[in-house]
C-alpha cells in the first residue's frame, strides 16, 4: 500500500536529486571551463554533500503506552507485514530510539550501555565511538530475526536503588518505595537503528522514545535531539483524554516548539478504535471522536487541525492486512498528509534558503568573471579595428591608455593591499573575541562551582552566571563585527568608484548566534523547573543537564568562531579575484599590442585568435545560462508556496536579515541577494 508520506518523501528526494544534479552541472561546467578558485571549488563541493546527507526527523513523544510504538510501525513499517518495534502493554520502548539508513553500513542495531549515564560524555561524541556500543548486525530480508533483535529495545535489568540513584534514574519510580535490590532500569541508555526502508534510503530518521519521564532523564533528548527534530508527534490516547501527567510533558517539553511554527508539531490522538461501538450507528462514534478531538485541543491550547484522530494499531493491521476500509477507517492517512506537508514543505524551505541563495552567489561571480573577460575580448577585437591599428602611431596611443590602465589597476592593488592588510588585523579581533579558549575559561570557572552545588537550586545560579558568561563573550564580538562589517563594506564601496562596482560582500552576523544561546538557555531552565526534576535524588541529572548545556552552549560559540573564520577567509575574496583577472587582461593586452606594434603582419592572425577565444567565452557565457536556468528549475520544483519569501518561519538565518535591514538599507538589498556568511559556513 503506497501512502501519502512515502509518495512526498519519494517526491522531496527526486526534487532534492534535482537540486543536486544542477549543482554537478555548475560543478562540471567549472572543471571545464578551468575556474579552479579553490574556495569556490571546496564550497560547492560541501554544498553538494551537505544536500546529499540530508536527513529529516522525526520525533514520537509521548507518556508510555500511548502507542508511539505502534504508531511508527503502522506509518513506517507496515509493509513488512509485521510488528517490527516492539509495542505491548504497559512501558515498552525503554530507551530513546533512532532509526534511519546508514549509507556506509547498512543494517544493524547498536545500543549504548546505560552504565554511560555516569560519565558527563555527550551522546553526540558517543556516537562517534562505534567500540563502546554493542552491535547486532540485521538480517533485512528476515522480519522475524530483527524482530528478535529489536527485543534489546525493551531489555531491563534490576539495580540497588543507590546504583539507581547515581545512574539518575530512580526517580522513574514516582518515589515509590521499593525494595533494595528490585529497582528496575533500562539496560541501555540509547539504541539506533539501521535499514535499508526506502523512507529511511530517502533521508527519514524516525526517533521513537520511550514514555515515563524519558525526557525528564535525558537532558539530551530535550535540549538536543527534539530541538533538532524537523517535527514531533505527540501521542496522546483517546480512552485516556489528557492526563496529568500528558498534560506536564505538553506543557514542559512539547508546547514551545508549537511557538512560532518552529517545526510541525502534531498531536495523534490514538486508540480511537476504543471509541469503535459495534453497537452504536458510525454517527455516534463520530460524534463521540469530535468531542474528545476539542477537548484535546481546548487542553493544550493548540489549534483542532493540528490533532489527529487516529487507530495505530487498525491502522497496522489494515496495512499488513491489505485491507483499504480498514486503512481509511484507522485515520493514518490524514495524519500522514499533514507531515508529509510540514516536514518536507520546511525542510526544502530551509534548504532552498541556504542552498539556493549559497549557489546564486557563486553562480553570479562567474557570470562576472565570464562578463568581465567577454568585454575584454571585444576591446582587444576594437583595438584591432583597421582604424585604429592602421598605423604604428594609433598603436602607440593605445599603448599608452592601456599603461595608463596598468597605473591604475597598480594603484588599485595597493590599495587593495592596504585594505587586505586592514581587515585582517581587523578579523583578527573579531576572531579572538570569539576564540574557544574564551568560552573553555567560562566554562572551566563554572565547572568548579557545579561541583559544589548539586541541588537544583544550586544548579540555578551555576547556569545564571554560565549563560550571562557566555552571552558576555557573544556581545563583545557584537561590537567588534559591527566594526569589521564596516571596514568590509566601506572596502567594497571604495573599489566600486575604480571599476568593479559590480561585486556586493558577504557579511557576517552575530545574531544567529546570540539568539540559539538564549533558547538553550531558556530550555534548560524549563528542564530544570519541570515537576519532573523534583523527585527525589537528582544529583546524576543535574550534571548531566549541567554537561549537556555545556556541550550545546561549546558547539554553538564554536560553530559562531569557525564561521567567522571563514568569513574572514571569503569577504574579499570576490574583489581578490576580480583585481587578479584585470591583471591578466591588462598583460594580455599590452602584449598583444606590443607584438602588433613590432610586425602588424600579425594583426590578422590576431584577430582570428581573439574571435576565437571570444566565440570560446561567449560559449561558455550560454552554458552558464543553461545551469542557472537549471538551478532555477530545481528551486521552482519545490512546492510553489516555498519559493514565496513571505512564508518565511523567523528562524535565525531572517533574524540575521531583519537586524541588517534595521540599521543599513544598502545591506539588506545585498542580503536580500547574497547569503550572509553564516549560510557560506563550508567553505576553506
Ligand atoms: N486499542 C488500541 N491499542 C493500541 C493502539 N495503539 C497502540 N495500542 C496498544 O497500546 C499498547 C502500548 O503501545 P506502544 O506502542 O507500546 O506504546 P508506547 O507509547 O510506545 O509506550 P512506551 O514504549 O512504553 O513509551 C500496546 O499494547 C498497543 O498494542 C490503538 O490504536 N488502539
Ligand atoms: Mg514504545
Amino acid at each position: 500500500m503506497n501512502t501519502i508520506f512515502k509518495q512526498q518523501l519519494k517526491a522531496y528526494a527526486l526534487w532534492k536529486q534535482h537540486l543536486l544534479d544542477s549543482i554537478k552541472n555548475y560543478q562540471d561546467w567549472l572543471t571545464r571551463h578551468q575556474h579552479y578558485d579553490p574556495v569556490i571549488i571546496d564550497s560547492i563541493e560541501n554544498m553538494r554533500l551537505d544536500l546529499q546527507n540530508n536527513k529529516i526527523t522525526l520525533a514520537f513523544t509521548a507518556e508510555f503506552s500511548r502507542g508511539k510504538t505502534e504508531l511508527i510501525n503502522a506509518m513506517f513499517f507496515g509493509e513488512t507485514g509485521n510488528r517490527l518495534l516492539p509495542s505491548t502493554p504497559g512501558r515498552t520502548t525503554m530507551c530513546p530510539t533512532e532509526v534511519f539508513h546508514d549509507h556506509d553500513n547498512d543494517s544493524y542495531l547498536r545500543l549504548l550501555p546505560i552504565e554511560t549515564r555516569l560519565i558527563d560524555k555527550p551522546l553526540t561524541e558517543y556516537k562517534n565511538s562505534p567500540h563502546e556500543w554493542h552491535r547486532i548486525e540485521l538480517d533485512f530480508t528476515s522480519p522475524k530475526q530483527m524482530q528478535e533483535a529489536f527485543k534489546q529495545l525493551v531489555a531491563v535489568k534490576h539495580v540497588s536503588a543507590d546504583e539507581a540513584k547515581k545512574l539518575g534514574l530512580y526517580h522513574c519510580l514516582d518515589g515509590k518505595q521499593i525494595d533494595d535490590e528490585s529497582i528496575e532500569i533500562p539496560c541501555w541508555r540509547h539504541a539506533e537503528i539501521s535499514y535499508p526502508h526506502p523512507l529511511l534510503k530517502d533521508g527519514l530518521v524516525i526517533l521513537d522514545t520511550p514514555g515515563l519521564n524519558a525526557l525528564g532523564a535525558e537532558p539530551e533528548l530535550t535540549l538536543n535531539m527534539l530541538p533538532n527534530a524537523q517535527a514531533i508527534i505527540f501521542v496522546l490516547a483517546a480512552d485516556t483524554g489528557v492526563t496529568k501527567s500528558d498534560y506536564q510533558l505538553w506543557e514542559h517539553y512539547i508546547k514551545k516548539h508549537t511557538e512560532n511554527n518552529q517545526k510541525g508539531v502534531a498531536v495523534a490522538m490514538n486508540k480511537i478504535d476504543t471509541l469503535w461501538d459495534d453497537l452504536g450507528d458510525d454517527e455516534e462514534v463520530e460524534i463521540s471522536i469530535q468531542n474528545q478531538l476539542t477537548s484535546v485541543a481546548d487542553t493544550l491550547g493548540l489549534d483542532k487541525q493540528r490533532v489527529f484522530p487516529v487507530s495505530a494499531k487498525q491502522g497496522l493491521i489494515a496495512k499488513v492486512k491489505s485491507n483499504i476500509d480498514l486503512l481509511e477507517k484507522s485515520r493514518i492517512a490524514p495524519l500522514e498528509h499533514y507531515l508529509s506537508n510540514e516536514l518536507l514543505e520546511q525542510r526544502q524551505q530551509i534548504l532552498l534558503q541556504n542552498i539556493s541563495r549559497e549557489l546564486d552567489y557563486f553562480v553570479d561571480e562567474s557570470f562576472l568573471i565570464v562578463s568581465s573577460h567577454i568585454d575584454h575580448l571585444r576591446k582587444q577585437l576594437a583595438d584591432l579595428r583597421p582604424e585604429k591599428a592602421a598605423t604604428l602611431e594609433s598603436v602607440s596611443d593605445l599603448l599608452g591608455d592601456a599603461r595608463m590602465e596598468q597605473k591604475q589597476y597598480v594603484s588599485n592593488v595597493e590599495s587593495f593591499q592596504l585594505s587586505r592588510t586592514k581587515f585582517s588585523k581587523q578579523a583578527q579581533l573579531l576572531l579572538s573575541s570569539l576564540h574557544p579558549n574564551k568560552a573553555e575559561e567560562v566554562i572551566k570557572k563554572t565547572q568548579i562551582q557545579m561541583t559544589e552545588s548539586l541541588t537544583t537550586v544550586g544548579m540555578k545560579s551555576v547556569m545564571k552566571e554560565l549563560f550571562a558568561d557566555l552571552d558576555a563573550i557573544l556581545i563583545e564580538a557584537v561590537t567588534t563585527t559591527e566594526q569589521t562589517r564596516q571596514l568590509v563594506k566601506g572596502i567594497y564601496r571604495n573599489f566600486a568608484r575604480h571599476g568593479l562596482e559590480n561585486l556586493v560582500p558577504i557579511l557576517f552576523s552575530i545574531t544567529k548566534y546570540q539568539i540559539a544561546l538564549e533558547r538553550l538557555f531558556k530550555d534548560a531552565e524549563a528542564f530544570r523547573n519541570s515537576p519532573l526534576m523534583t523527585f527525589t535524588e537528582q544529583n546524576r541529572v543535574i550534571h548531566k543537564l549541567y554537561a549537556t548545556i555545556v556541550s550545546e552552549a561549546t558547539k554553538l560559540l564554536k560553530q559562531a568562531y569557525t564561521d567567522a573564520r571563514i568569513w574572514a577567509t571569503i569577504a574579499l575574496g570576490p574583489l581578490e579575484r576580480q583585481i587578479k583577472a584585470q591583471k591578466i587582461q591588462l598583460e594580455d593586452r599590452i602584449k598583444m599590442l606590443n607584438e602588433i606594434k613590432v610586425s602588424s603582419a600579425k594583426i590578422g592572425g590576431k584577430i582570428q585568435q581573439l574571435d576565437e577565444q571570444l566565440a570560446a567565452s561567449i560559449q561558455q557565457h550560454e552554458e552558464l545560462i543553461l545551469v542557472k536556468q537549471e538551478i532555477l528549475a530545481a528551486v521552482k520544483a519545490a512546492k510553489p508556496n516555498l519559493n514565496d519569501s513571505s512564508s518565511n518561519r523567523g528562524d535565525a538565518e531572517t533574524v540575521d536579515n531583519t537586524e541588517t535591514t534595521k540599521d543599513d538599507p544598502e545591506s539588506t538589498a545585498i542580503n536580500q541577494c547574497f547569503p550572509t556568511a553564516e549560510s557560506l559556513n563550508h567553505v576553506i
